[in-house]
C-alpha cells in the first residue's frame, strides 16, 4: 500500500517509492494496447506503472459509452494488477475543460470503480487530467464532491488531482493546499513544447507531492532538443523521486508515440519497434 510522506509517495514504512511507467492513449480509440501482454513487455523493460487514459467528453469517451469505457478500463485494471504493476484510474478531461462540468457522472464513475476495486493496493486514482479554462477554486470545489466519494471504499489510496492550465499549474496547491491525506497533485509537461519546468521545481523544492502523470516528447523546437529536453527531464525527476508516466503506449503517427508507426504488436516490441521516443523512455524506467 502506497501513501504520502512529507510530499513524498512511499511504502507503508516510509521509504520511498518511485513508479515509472507508460500512460495508454485513450483506451476506447487504442484498446488493442490496453492488454495484459503489452503490460507485461512494459514490466520487464523495468516498468511498474499502467496510466489507463478514459476521455470523458471526446469521441466515444466515458459520456457517450460508458458501458464500452468501462469494459476495456476493467480488463487493464485486471491485467495490472494480475501482473502485480501500479495501476492509474485517470478520468481524462480535456475538452471538457471544467471538472465541474461533468462532477456528478465523475461521482458516479469513482463510486463504481471504487466499488468494485477499492479495496486494491495497486490502484491509484487521478480525478482530472487537465483542468484548463477554470479556476483553482472550481477544481477544489469538484474534489471535494469526489474525494469523499472515493474514500468511501478506498480510504487510504493514493489520489492525484490536475492542476489549472493542463495541469501546469503546479503554484496553485504550493500556495493553496487540499486537505486530505494521500493526495498527489498533477504536473504535466511535453519535452521540446514547454519552457522548461522551474515551477515544478520549486513546488518540489517547497514539499507539495507531485507525480507526474503525463509527460512526452513533442516536436514542436525540433525532434533532437525535444530528445535532449526529455533526457534532462528524466534526470531531475530521478533525481528527486519522482513518479511518472510517459504519453503514449501506441502507435498513432505523433510525436509522442512510444511504439513506430510502421509496428503493429502490441506486445513484445524489440528496440526497433520502438520510436525514438519510446526508445528514449523505455530505457528509463529503471
Ligand atoms: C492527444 C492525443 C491525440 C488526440 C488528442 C485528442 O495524443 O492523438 O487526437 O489528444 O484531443 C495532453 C493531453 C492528451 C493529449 C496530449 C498530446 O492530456 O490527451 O493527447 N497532451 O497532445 N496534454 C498535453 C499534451
Amino acid at each position: 500500500m502506497l501513501t504520502v510522506t512529507n510530499g513524498k509517495l512511499t511504502d507503508a514504512k516510509g521509504r520511498p517509492v518511485v513508479l515509472r511507467g507508460v500512460s495508454t492513449h485513450g483506451i476506447a480509440w487504442f484498446p488493442q494496447y490496453v492488454d495484459r501482454e503489452g503490460f507485461d513487455s512494459v514490466k520487464k523493460a523495468g516498468g511498474n506503472v499502467i496510466r489507463l487514459a478514459m476521455y470523458t467528453d471526446t469521441d466515444n469517451g466515458y459520456l457517450a459509452d460508458p458501458e464500452g469505457n468501462l469494459e476495456i478500463l476493467r480488463r487493464g485494471l485486471d491485467a495490472a494488477i494480475e501482473l502485480d504493476m501500479y495501476v492509474i484510474v485517470d478520468w481524462h478531461i480535456l475538452s471538457d475543460g471544467d471538472p465541474l462540468a461533468h462532477a456528478d457522472e465523475a461521482v458516479g464513475f469513482f463510486g463504481k470503480i471504487t466499488e468494485e476495486y477499492g479495496k486494491d493496493p495497486h490502484i491509484i486514482y487521478e480525478i482530472c487530467n487537465e483542468p484548463n479554462g477554470t479556476s483553482w477554486q472550481n477544481i477544489r470545489d469538484y474534489a471535494d464532491k469526489v474525494i469523499p466519494t472515493i474514500r468511501k471504499k478506498a480510504p487510504n489510496s493514493i489520489i492525484i488531482v490536475g492542476t489549472p492550465r493542463y495541469s501546469s499549474g503546479i503554484e496553485y496547491p504550493m500556495l493553496d493546499p487540499m486537505e486530505y491525506d494521500n493526495i498527489m497533485y498533477a504536473y504535466h509537461y511535453y519535452a521540446g513544447d514547454h519552457a522548461g519546468y522551474g515551477s515544478l521545481i520549486a513546488a518540489v523544492e517547497s514539499g507539495v507531492p507531485v507525480f507526474v502523470s503525463e509527460w512526452g516528447i513533442g516536436d514542436m523546437s525540433g525532434r533532437d532538443a525535444a530528445l535532449a529536453a526529455a533526457k534532462d527531464f528524466t534526470g531531475y525527476m530521478k533525481a528527486n523521486d519522482i513518479s511518472w508516466c510517459a504519453w503514449s503506449l501506441c502507435n498513432k503517427a505523433e510525436p509522442f508515440s512510444l511504439i513506430s508507426p510502421d509496428c503493429s504488436l502490441t506486445s513484445g516490441w524489440s528496440r526497433d519497434d520502438l520510436s525514438d521516443a519510446g526508445k528514449l523512455i523505455f530505457s528509463e524506467f529503471k
